[in-house]
């Protein structure tokens, strides 16, 4: 059967305000606060509620398509065939909770494991990052422009800083020796507002040893599609059903960064 990519569009487009407009209605509500794989990894009833809306209403439009969400309310996958939605409700929910901006809904459509639209929108600042696949990346009504090379002593990358001290994941010594090599450093504390930053060139790369296909699903197409590259640490590929660590970068850049300054020890 030949998708209506036009009608999932637009209908996606009217799940994510809806969406927004219901989570800044209640930005001062009281929420509940649970922790999730540790005591920093926050869930809300917000986070939930907003999962269960897309479910609800995708399933009632496109029975045949599948969602996989973070906060297990869609289904259950272990294969990538057919039109999966990947969303996580709120992405940066410790800035949603402490914040309250800095967060955002993240959305990638996937078709047969292939990412064919990723939508990214920053709740408070009213910001929404599109890409078809293909098609061009657009925010709000914008066109953005393809990438240009950089040079990695005029570059800003983004990581948490917790990664710059002795972990397991990545090598700190190193990681030390970029930071004093680039120009800045900056932290965002929310994975997708952190991919549309490299695709619109405001950073230069995200260095981050641990998320889940719902934190990357939307951002890796919208930076592909601006030219960026986006795999695992060592330059693999990412896979939608799989967690993994993430180097979302500037092309020109992109090698350097693995062969010099990334040691990741898993
Ligand atoms: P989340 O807010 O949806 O949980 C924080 O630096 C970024 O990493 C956020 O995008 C956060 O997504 C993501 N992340 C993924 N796994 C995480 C974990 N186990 N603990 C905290 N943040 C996590
Ligand atoms: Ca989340």
């Amino acid at each position: 059967m030949k998708e209506d990519w036009n009608s999932i569009e637009q209908f996606a487009r009217s799940l994510l305000q809806e969406a927004a407009e219901n989570i800044k209605s209640s930005l001062y509500d009281s929420i509940t606060i649970n922790t999730k794989s540790n005591e920093n990894d926050l869930v809300t009833n917000k986070d939930e509620e907003i999962e269960k809306f897309f479910y609800e209403k995708i399933k009632k439009k496109f029975p045949n398509h599948y969602l996989l969400g973070e906060e297990g309310k869609g289904d259950e996958l272990n294969q990538v065939n057919g039109i999966v939605w990947i969303l996580d409700p709120i992405d940066g929910t410790m800035n949603f909770v402490h914040q309250k901006r800095n967060f955002a809904i993240s959305l990638g459509i996937y078709e047969n494991g292939i990412g064919k639209m990723g939508f990214i929108l920053d709740v408070i600042h009213n910001e929404l990052y599109f890409a078809k696949k293909g098609e061009g990346a657009y925010l709000n009504d914008q066109e953005i422009s393809p990438l240009k090379n950089i040079v990695l002593e005029e570059a800003i990358v983004a990581v948490n800083a917790i990664w710059l001290t002795k972990n397991r994941y990545l090598n700190h010594e190193k990681l030390g020796k970029l930071i004093k090599k680039v120009r800045g450093s900056r932290s965002y504390g929310s994975a997708a507002i952190e991919m549309v930053y490299v695709a619109m060139g405001r950073i230069d790369a995200y260095i981050t040893p641990r998320l889940s296909p719902w934190d990357f699903a939307a951002g890796k197409i919208i930076v592909e599609e601006l030219g960026g590259i986006c795999t695992t640490l060592k330059n693999e590929e990412l896979s939608i059903l799989k967690k993994s660590s993430v180097l979302v970068s500037n092309s020109s850049i992109q090698k350097d960064l693995i062969t010099d300054y990334i040691e990741f020890f898993q």
